[in-house]
C-alpha cells in the first residue's frame, strides 16, 4: 500500500538523515568534502505510472505503446471509468496486436522476456504474447514528472532537469550529501518520492555527471550505486564503451572496428591516436571520458528548446464549417506563445503547428523563417503557411502552435543584426491570407 501523501504539490520538509555510517574502503578520507553528483532515473517510468491506477496489473508483464487509445477508452467506459475495476482478462494482449507500433517501455516482468523500449510490437509479441497492452498517456506522465522533481527540489535544490524521468542533482553542499558517499541522501530522496507517489527510482552518486549517469543503471530497479574516484579501474573500465552517455551505435561500431570494446581499452589508447581517428573534439572527449574526467556543472535553469501552446476543443471542429472559430483559436494560440516568449525573454526561428484529428492521428508541420521573432503576427503568418500543408478533411480535436530554435532575445537580436542590419519583421494579426 502507498503511504498517505504528505505532498500537496508544494514543498515537503525533508526528514532527518540517519546517523553516519563508516565510509567504504574506496571513499575519500573521513571528513573531506568532495564533489558528489547524483543521477536519478525513474524505473520503467511510463509503465510504473500506469500501474498506480491499474494496481491489478502489478507484477505482470505490461507494455506501453502502439496507439489503441480509442478502444482503451471504450474498455474504461464499460467499467464506468473505474480503472481499478477492469479485470486483468479484459486488457488487450500483445499477442493479438497487429500493426506497426513501437514499445515505449515495459515493466520489469515483461523485460525478463527480452521485451523493451523501441522494440516493434509485433516482434515483442513473439517474445511475450501474454503481456498486457496499454496506450501512452503523456499528460499523466508529465504530471508525475513534475511531482517527483518537486520532491527532489524540496530536499536538494541544485537539480538539472534531463527529461521526463531523470535529473542530475548536486549533492556536494546539501546537508548529509557527503555521508556514505551520498548513499544516505540518495536513500532519503528515494523514500520521499516513493512515499509521495508510490514510484521507485534508481540513483547513482559519483564524482561527476558522466559516471553518475552510468552508475544509476548499475542496480536498477530501486537501486543505489555509489562510485568513488578510486573505483574507476575496477568499476568503470570493464564496461562496454556503449555505456558512455554520448557513445551511440555508430561510434561503438567504429571503436569496435579498432578493437576497442571496453572503456579500459579506450583509456589505453593515447590521446593523440584518438584525436587522429575521431577528430579533435570527439577524440579529446573520448580520452577524458575514459579516464572518468568530466567537470560539467549541474545546470539548474536549462535553456528552453521551444515554447508551445495548444488547446483541445470542447467539441471536434471542422476546417470549413467552423472556420471562424478555428481562426480565432489559432490566432489566440499565436498571441499566447508570443506573450510567453516575451515574458521569458526568448525569440525563435522555427514555427510549427500540431493538429490532432477526430481519429486521434496527429499531424505536425513546421517552417523555419528568415529572422528570429517573438511577434504574434509573424508567428501567425508562418503557422498559417504550415497549416496549408496539412490535408484538412477530418474534424479537429486539438490545435497547437510551437516556436522552436530559440535564443535568448539579446543573442537573437545580435544574430539578426549580424545577418541583415536594419531589417525587422512587420505584420498585422489575422490580416494575412491564410486558412481559417
Ligand atoms: P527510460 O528511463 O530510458 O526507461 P524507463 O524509465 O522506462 O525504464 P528504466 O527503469 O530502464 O529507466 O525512459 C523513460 C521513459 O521514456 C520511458 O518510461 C518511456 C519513454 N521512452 C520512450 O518513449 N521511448 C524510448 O525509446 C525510451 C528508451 C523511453
Ligand atoms: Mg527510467
Ligand atoms: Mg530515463
Amino acid at each position: 500500500m502507498r503511504a498517505p501523501s504528505p505532498h500537496n504539490g508544494g514543498v515537503t520538509a525533508a526528514p532527518a538523515l540517519p546517523p553516519e555510517d563508516h565510509a567504504p574502503g574506496s571513499a575519500p578520507p573521513h571528513g573531506a568534502r568532495v564533489r558528489r553528483i547524483a543521477h536519478l532515473d525513474m524505473d520503467a517510468f511510463y509503465a510504473s505510472v500506469e500501474l498506480l491506477r491499474y494496481p491489478q496489473l502489478k507484477g505482470l508483464p505490461v507494455v506501453i505503446g502502439g496507439g489503441g487509445r480509442e478502444s482503451h477508452e471504450a474498455l474504461l467506459a464499460e467499467y464506468g471509468g473505474d480503472r481499478a475495476a477492469v479485470p486483468v482478462a479484459a486488457f488487450p494482449r500483445l499477442g493479438d496486436y497487429v500493426g506497426r507500433g513501437v514499445i515505449t517501455t515495459a515493466t520489469y516482468p515483461a523485460r525478463q522476456f527480452g521485451v523493451g523500449s523501441a522494440m516493434g510490437m509485433m516482434k515483442a509479441a513473439r517474445l511475450c504474447p501474454q503481456a498486457l497492452l496499454l496506450p501512452v498517456d503523456f499528460a499523466e506522465y508529465r504530471r508525475f514528472s513534475r511531482r517527483f522533481k518537486d520532491i527532489i527540489l524540496s530536499i536538494a535544490p541544485v537539480m538539472e532537469d534531463r527529461g521526463v524521468d531523470e535529473v542530475y542533482i548536486d549533492f556536494t553542499d546539501v546537508p548529509g550529501g557527503q555521508r556514505q558517499g551520498g548513499r544516505a541522501l540518495a536513500r532519503l530522496i528515494q523514500k520521499s518520492i516513493h512515499d509521495d507517489t508510490g514510484l521507485t527510482c534508481s540513483v547513482g552518486v559519483a564524482p561527476n555527471k558522466l559516471i553518475a549517469k552510468m552508475a544509476s543503471e548499475f542496480n536498477k530497479p530501486n537501486g543505489i550505486s555509489i562510485v568513488h574516484e578510486g573505483d574507476l579501474q575496477s568499476v568503470i573500465w570493464p564496461l562496454a564503451c556503449r555505456k558512455i552517455n554520448g557513445v551511440g551505435p555508430k561510434a561503438e561500431a567504429k571503436l569496435l572496428a579498432h578493437g576497442i570494446e571496453t572503456i579500459g581499452q579506450l583509456a589505453q589508447r593515447p590521446r593523440d591516436w584518438l584525436v587522429q581517428h575521431f577528430g579533435r573534439s570527439t577524440g579529446a572527449w573520448l580520452h577524458e571520458t575514459s579516464w572518468g574526467r568530466d567537470d560539467r556543472p549541474v545546470v539548474t535553469e536549462s535553456e528552453p528548446v521551444s515554447m508551445s501552446r495548444e488547446t483541445t476543443f470542447d467539441r471536434d471542429l471542422h476546417a470549413v464549417r467552423d472556420r471562424a472559430e478555428l481562426g480565432r483559436i489559432f490566432t489566440d494560440l499565436c498571441v499566447r506563445v508570443a506573450e510567453d516568449l516575451r515574458r521569458k525573454g526568448y525569440m525563435g526561428k522555427t514555427i510549427g503547428i500540431k493538429l490532432r484529428f477526430d481519429d486521434f492521428k496527429i499531424a505536425t508541420r513546421d517552417q523555419t523563417i528568415d529572422g528570429y521573432t517573438q511577434d504574434a503576427a509573424a508567428i501567425r503568418r508562418a503557422a498559417g503557411q504550415c497549416l496549408k500543408r496539412v490535408p484538412l478533411d477530418r474534424r479537429l480535436r486539438l490545435l497547437g502552435v510551437r516556436v522552436g530554435n530559440l535564443l535568448p532575445e539579446d543573442a537573437a537580436r545580435a544574430a539578426e543584426a549580424a545577418a541583415a542590419p536594419g531589417e525587422a519583421a512587420v505584420g498585422g494579426i489575422g490580416t494575412n491570407a491564410v486558412l481559417f
